[in-house]
């Protein structure tokens, strides 16, 4: 057999690098190599989540930053112990992912007291003093609302009549549900024809989309429109309408945030009908301000990460690429 020649080897590896380290190609700053870094992560609900496990990961090793990762099973009380122990064993920086906002001021002064900086990353914290974390990097889940319910004002324009709106929402009391809530129920107030008629928590979880939907189909024989607060409950809908024979994205026009590979191609296909972006891929800029923060530097309050909008030939357009 030939061997393959040096040029077409050196060009493969051209092209893995390429092609796998599209967000991993940030040059490794000497300032993180060594780094022992606890990262408390909300669980493995849906795509989205172990995109962003996998792209911290990734970034980790890619840095040099010794991670400590622990998954918490969505809950808060596992987070609690976890940042205890991160503290116990003096870890230099911690970083996490908030299932929820609110209760975490004992633990987040017990790291300050260590002398332990904290970055929260993904979903923002809700504490009485904001001394108590250095920055947050993640979306603004507000916005995300807000663009599900500016599409639904211009797709429904030229209605007549009542539209009748089911919400399945993130997890009770995480950022991302309160903050999408907010900003879809501010995008649609002004068109009074917009009604949410009904709204549950599905968890961020296709099996929690599939029950809170069939629930909902049930007890609403009129349902126009679904906003699902992320791509998975949104499949999880996708299922309990075709098992009642009704189609998704016509006879219920859907809206999804995260545009996971999985929501893309249900957009492309129809079934869903606009789909706002969430970035999963945040490890390399965390390992950035975890060497910042070690090494003292100044780093902003909250880095806020750049997202777009789908409709379906978008999608068609991105998924050949799509990394999550
Ligand atoms: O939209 C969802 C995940 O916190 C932004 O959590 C994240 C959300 C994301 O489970 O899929």
């Amino acid at each position: 057999m030939r061997r393959p020649s040096t040029f077409l080897v050196l060009v493969l590896a051209g092209l893995l690098t390429a092609c796998g380290g599209g967000e991993d190609t940030a040059p490794r700053s000497a300032a993180q190599g060594g780094i022992r870094l606890g990262f408390s992560q909300v669980g493995a609900e849906s795509a989205w989540r172990l995109a962003n496990t996998a792209s911290i990961e990734h970034a980790a090793t890619n840095a040099s930053v010794q991670l400590d990762l622990r998954v918490a099973d969505g809950k808060q009380d596992n987070q609690i112990a976890a940042i205890r122990e991160f503290i116990a064993a003096k870890v230099d920086v911690i970083a996490f992912s908030p299932v929820v906002e609110s209760g975490w001021d004992k633990v987040l002064q017990e790291a300050k007291d260590a002398g332990i900086p904290v970055i929260v990353t993904d979903r923002t914290v809700d504490t009485t003093d904001t001394s108590l974390f250095a920055t947050v990097l993640g979306s603004d889940f507000t916005a995300e609302g807000r663009k599900a319910g500016e599409w639904l004002v211009e797709h429904f324009r030229d209605h007549k009549g009542p539209v009748q709106i089911v919400e399945i929402e993130g997890t009770t009391g995480s950022a991302p549900a309160n903050q999408r809530r907010t900003g879809f129920a501010d995008a649609i107030k002004a068109d009074t024809d917009l009604k949410v008629i009904d709204s549950r928590d599905g968890n961020f979880t296709r099996a929690g989309g599939e029950q809170v939907m069939s629930g909902f189909l049930q007890e609403h024989s009129d349902i126009d429109v679904l906003f699902a607060h992320n791509d998975d409950a949104g499949l999880g809908a996708v299922k309990a309408i075709e098992a009642v024979g009704k189609r998704p994205g016509e006879d219920i026009k859907i809206i999804t945030v995260d545009a996971s590979r999985d929501g893309l191609s249900a957009l492309a296909e129809g079934r869903l009908n606009y789909v706002i972006e969430c970035n999963p891929l945040l490890g390399p800029q965390l390992m950035e301000l975890v060497g910042k923060v070690k090494t003292g530097q100044s780093i902003p309050r909250r880095v806020v990460v750049d997202e777009t909008t789908f409709d379906r030939e978008a999608a068609k357009a991105v998924l050949p690429n799509r990394q999550y």
